[in-house]
């Protein structure tokens, strides 16, 4: 690979205290004993609600495993009932922030506009925003989801964006927990569209941005999705629930 790898856990609206806890233990221990070959080239992140963000961060402090959060706010502070801020998340020792998951997108009708708002505010707070674009089956269907996906990346994408200060997350919202995931093909020529896009927008250090692919990403089909050019890692939802299973997908890039 020419890029470090980042392998991203989502574990979505799931885990109480004792087995998240557990959980972010066990992946910390493995990467820092049996995992070290994996370590060498590959981040692992854990992005637990935002119930779990504190004591899985005291948890993993000082091993290699990082922490980041699923959302946040796209302002600082203020009255916004329920809401977490970029720097709240960064106060309690996240790296990243997912922003603009498609469930996110479809549950509370997030636009590109205000993803885009919500990664500058992660930037500004110091996080790593992970931003998610992807055609819906009906967009693909169409044969939209190339055109689809540029418009979400320039949409999303927030002004002062660099290869290193952001992610970005191609999740076709059809392969989302279903269990169907993209061909090969289907998954390069996206990828490679994003980086194309990429490099007008970023110039040279499009060539250090991380793409990573999501969508029913399992044990069994990580090596060939990680094998291919473009994709320097996976955001993994239901599989990122059981640690031999998130090893796995890690081992395999
Ligand atoms: C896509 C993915 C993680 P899953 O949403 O963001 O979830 O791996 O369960 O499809």
């Amino acid at each position: 690979h020419v890029r470090r790898q980042l392998i991203a856990g989502n574990w979505k609206m799931n885990g109480l205290r004792a087995d998240g806890l557990d959980l972010a233990r066990s992946l910390a221990a493995w990467l820092d004993a049996d995992g070290t070959a994996v370590r060498d080239h590959v981040d692992m992140l854990v992005c637990p609600p935002a119930t779990l963000v504190a004591p899985v961060a005291d948890t993993i402090a000082g091993t290699s495993l990082g922490v980041g959060g699923q959302d946040c706010h796209a302002a600082d502070k203020g009255a916004h009932t329920g809401d977490v801020s970029a720097w709240m998340l960064k106060d309690l020792g996240a790296s990243h922030v997912i922003v603009g998951h498609s469930e996110r997108r479809t549950d509370h009708h997030e636009t590109d506009e205000q993803v885009r708002a919500k990664a500058t505010a992660a930037m500004a707070a110091g996080l790593v925003p992970i931003i998610c674009i992807g055609e819906t089956e009906s967009e693909r269907d169409a044969g939209q989801a190339l055109a689809v996906v540029s418009r979400q990346f320039n949409g999303s994408l927030p002004d002062g964006a660099t290869g290193t200060n952001v992610v970005i997350a191609y999740e076709p919202v059809w392969a989302i927990g279903t269990g169907r995931t993209p061909t090969t093909e289907d998954v390069a020529e996206i990828h490679q569209r994003i980086r194309a896009d990429a490099r007008e927008r970023m110039g040279a250090t499009a060539e250090a941005l991380l793409i990573l692919y999501g969508g029913s990403v399992k044990p069994g089909n990580a090596a060939e999705l990680m094998a291919i050019d473009d994709v320097d890692g996976a955001l993994v939802g239901g599989a990122s629930l059981k640690a031999a299973d998130f090893q796995a997908i890690a081992s395999a890039c």
